[in-house]
């Protein structure tokens, strides 16, 4: 009698603009009026028994699968924040260590000058930012840069470079590999973003030893026109082709706060949640506002609202249960977020941030700050041998010893939950 799983109404958040009601069961868990006898009171309250809605199947689901409509994830979206939380880290905790982040480091080895006119960018060569455009860094800087990563902790290496593609870059493409050759060398994942590359240019990515490539799908497919217009989503979609088609990890994610509609992160999750296999990794970015751009500006001027903290939780929590073995990397926008927002990503399901410097162009949080919060909260930096890049290539060397290991990847191959 204390402890009875009723279904009843739970109101969609106010704030999602989907203004529906969904049904899922929730317990009561105290009866006020009756006495509670000794004996009833050492039974744990029963699990929430709301088995057959599309949230209670993202939470109990034992891989990740291809297969999501807009519509189901949309529902997982618009669950209240207090149970979507609560199911995004219950999935987090089944599929990953909640204790381990991993420290990524950027670094721009390309600086300015694009051609391409993505309105939040401060490194388009359209708007009057004030960045002063560069030449590609040489190789020695960067692996110096890496060496510095690695002894701070970070396990990842990401250079990130403003072309619009690779097309008759052979030369920069043969400086990028040696770039992959090097950080690899020390142990570190490496992660490049170049733009738009050909199936060709992956595979040489791959051979050098690339473990990701980062290429961001940005927003939904309907709100993607009003912020980029030099290049189609398609577009977008045919360079993750090739590089999935390579062998190399994806990583692929957006930004919030574009002027966008709480339906577009749906779309944008529901884009990287039907691609043949999950993305490695996805990043959630929160626009930084950059003077000059269109973005920054109208944000100045108070025409765009600042994304909300609620959607950016909401957006990794739904991340979290659609994608349940990606990695969720909390990107841009972290450095203006007090500590304890931050953690409630990490509760959520985040498990990724960049740390250093920089990012590309603008601020990041520090080592020395991370380090000291992880402290704080229990949290470590994830080693190379967890990710999913990692275990593969412990594998790989495992299949090639005669001892007769057996090879296990962990590829997000889709599964039916
Ligand atoms: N040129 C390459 C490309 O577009 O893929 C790589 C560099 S680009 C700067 C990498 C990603 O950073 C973008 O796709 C975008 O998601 C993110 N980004 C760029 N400027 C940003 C800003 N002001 N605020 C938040 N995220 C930003
Ligand atoms: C990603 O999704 N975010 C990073 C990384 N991938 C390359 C870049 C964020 C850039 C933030 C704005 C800037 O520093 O210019
Ligand atoms: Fe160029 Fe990438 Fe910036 Fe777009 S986001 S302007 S492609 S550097």
């Amino acid at each position: 009698m204390a402890h009875r799983a009723l279904l009843r109404p739970v109101r969609l958040a106010p704030s999602s603009g989907f203004g529906r009601t969904c049904r899922i069961a929730r317990p009561f868990s105290t009866v006020i009026d009756a006495p509670i006898s000794a004996a009833a009171q050492q039974v744990p309250p029963a699990a929430p028994s709301n088995a057959g809605s599309v949230f209670s199947d993202a939470v109990n689901a034992t891989g990740p699968r291809t297969n999501w409509t807009k519509e189901q994830i949309a529902e997982v979206y618009n669950t209240s924040l207090i149970e979507l939380t609560h199911g995004a880290s219950t999935v987090h905790r089944r599929f990953h260590d909640p204790a381990a982040i991993q420290m990524c480091t950027l670094m721009n080895i390309k600086t300015g000058g694009c051609s391409e006119d993505c309105s939040y960018c401060a490194q388009s060569s359209r708007y009057n930012t004030g960045l002063k455009a560069s030449k590609m860094v040489d190789v020695e800087s960067v692996l110096e840069a890496a060496r510095v990563a690695k002894a701070n902790g970070s396990s990842r290496f990401c250079m990130g470079a403003a072309w619009r593609d690779m097309r008759g870059r052979k030369t920069n493409l043969k400086n990028v590999t040696a770039m992959v050759k090097g950080v690899r060398a020390l142990g570190m994942e490496a992660c490049v973003t170049l733009g738009m590359i050909d199936a060709e240019q992956a595979k040489e990515l791959k051979n050098a030893g690339l473990t990701a490539y980062n290429h961001n799908v940005d927003t939904s497919r309907e709100h993607y026109p009003s912020v980029i217009t030099t290049r189609s989503y398609d577009e977008r979609l045919a360079t993750i082709n090739n590089v999935q088609n390579a062998g190399i990890h994806v990583c692929t994610g957006g930004i919030l706060g574009l002027g966008e509609k709480p339906q577009d992160h749906v779309g944008l999750i529901y884009t990287v949640a039907t691609l043949p296999a999950h993305p490695e990794s996805f990043p959630v970015n929160a626009l930084v506002p950059i003077k000059g751009t269109p973005l920054g500006d109208r944000i100045s001027k108070g025409e765009t609202k600042t994304i909300a903290f609620d959607a950016i939780l909401r957006t990794i929590a739904t991340a979290r249960l659609v994608l349940p073995t990606t990695i969720i990397r909390l990107a841009a926008g972290r450095h203006t977020m007090r500590e304890e927002k931050q953690m409630m990503c990490f509760m959520a399901g985040a498990n990724a941030v960049f740390t250093g410097e920089k990012m590309l162009t603008t601020a990041c949080n520090g080592w020395e700050e991370d380090k000291a919060m992880f402290e704080r909260w229990g949290l470590r930096p994830m080693e190379v041998e967890e990710t999913m890049g990692g275990k593969e290539e412990l594998a790989e060397k495992a299949a090639v010893q005669p001892a007769g290991a057996e090879a296990q990847s962990s590829s997000t191959q889709p599964t039916t939950a």
